[in-house]
């Protein structure tokens, strides 16, 4: 008897042998090389995850609030402070550009990897990744570098998001400062704690998160790289911000001078609903509270001036010392579950669709990583200079609200 059969009903997951029955023999020789790779106990930590009640974690931890800087209150001598050890390290050739761009854009309802939705802006419409690549260039001419740039892909998005690039000549970017680089992935479990097979008789995988680029950069070679390259910190940021600055002298020459190893840039949130995570110390560490899982409660405290308590909202403009990348790619970070609709092939052979989640999806989280330090600097913007965020096809955060946000920032 195979032993791939005692594993599986071990670990409960002997539906998996109806549908070998089912394969060709092409499609059960891939099906059972995928079983032989299946991390069992991981899979089964992961379905505990899906499990776990995040609003009494949360509330068994230590919340309090994190200290941030206000970009238009500070002092001229602490800007020009902050500028010109920010510019130093700029021009001195220290400093990278990260994006992760393998989250899927399904709520944007496009069909291909995100940073390839073209946003109708004037004076002309441009991709989100032009966007980005317009943001370096502009960078390169007033600092007199050529940045590096890497880019965070998933096996779902990876060969379309390099083509995208070769059809676009790289949109003139130098092809050799470009570096792509692939994250991971997690398995769909089922609200049964099943695996799921597709229609390809496929175990069902998805990205691992936007926290696994700390992991992947170092398996990768890209913290490598960077050391070759002299890079001493790397800013991260997510392709769906219409208004990203990748290249902000002030959120890195404040890091530096608060002798921090990481750092980001917050706006003050908008409601109490925004889909953004809230900064806070969690038992005592700099973290963010998803909004996934902020308490209904917390999310409407507000304090004496009426102002959100919990209101200091992460907009994924992240910095980090080249030191600080190496040392959470070494940590282990939390999973995060979230229950989704997943479509798959039943034992008869037939596709579902479910109305209703029907599976669950794990995700590391970039700002976990931050939990590994005692502090972080934080520099509060403005919305209408650093999120234009595009994630829902209408509404809000919406391309009609991030055109508005991009053309009235760029006064065109
Ligand atoms: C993210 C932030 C949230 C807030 C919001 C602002 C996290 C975990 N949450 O929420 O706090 O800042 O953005 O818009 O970051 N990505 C990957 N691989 C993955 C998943 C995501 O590269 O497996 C990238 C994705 O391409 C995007 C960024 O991470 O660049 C944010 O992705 P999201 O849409 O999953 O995060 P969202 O909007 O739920």
């Amino acid at each position: 008897m195979a032993n791939y059969i005692d594993v599986l009903k071990e670990n409960k997951q002997e539906h998996l042998l109806n549908y070998l029955k089912m394969a060709d023999e092409t499609q059960k020789k891939e099906l059972i090389n995928e079983i032989e790779n299946i991390n069992f106990e991981q899979l089964s930590e992961l379905y505990k995850i899906s499990k776990r009640d995040n609003e009494k974690a949360i509330e068994s931890q230590l919340i309090e609030h994190v200290k941030f800087v206000d970009k238009y209150k500070m002092s001229e001598d602490d800007f020009n402070k902050y500028k010109e050890t920010g510019e130093n390290i700029i021009k001195n050739g220290e400093y990278a550009v990260v994006t992760m761009a393998g989250g899927q854009g399904t709520r944007l309802g496009h069909n291909g990897p995100k940073g390839t939705f073209l946003l109708d802006v004037k004076p002309k419409p441009k991709y989100l990744f032009e966007i980005l690549v317009d943001n370096i260039k502009r960078a390169n001419e007033k600092y007199g570098v050529t940045l590096n740039w890497y880019i965070m892909t998933s096996t779902e998005n990876d060969a379309k998001t390099e083509e995208f690039f070769e059809e676009h000549n790289y949109f003139d970017y130098p092809k050799d400062k470009i570096k792509f680089f692939k994250q991971g992935n997690l398995p769909l479990i089922s609200e049964e704690g099943k695996l799921l097979v597709d229609e390809n008789f496929h175990i069902k995988y998805a990205a691992d998160g936007n926290g696994c680029i700390y992991k992947s950069m170092r398996l990768d070679g890209v913290l490598d790289d960077m050391k070759q390259k002299g890079i001493k910190w790397v800013f991260i940021g997510a392709v769906d911000n219409a208004l990203l600055n990748m290249v902000d002298p002030i959120l890195l020459g404040l890091t530096v001078c608060e002798g921090n190893q990481i750092g980001s840039k917050s706006v003050v949130k908008r409601s109490p609903e925004e889909p953004v995570g809230v900064f806070c110390k969690r038992n005592g560490k700099p973290g963010v509270i998803e909004y996934t899982e902020l308490p209904t409660e917390m999310a409407h405290e507000v304090d004496d001036d009426g102002e959100l308590l919990f209101g200091e909202s992460h907009i994924m403009c992240n910095l980090y010392s080249i030191d600080a990348i190496n040392k959470i790619s070494k940590e282990k970070l939390p999973y995060h579950s979230a229950h989704k609709k997943a479509p798959f092939m039943n034992e008869k052979g037939e596709i579902v669709k479910t109305t209703n989640p029907n599976a669950y999806k794990y995700e590391a989280f970039i700002f976990d990583g931050f939990a590994f330090f005692d502090n972080i600097s934080i520099l509060r913007g403005r919305r209408n200079e650093d999120f234009a965020p595009v994630k829902n096809a209408e509404g809000s955060d919406s391309p009609a609200t991030a055109v508005e946000l991009y053309n009235n920032y760029w006064k065109v």
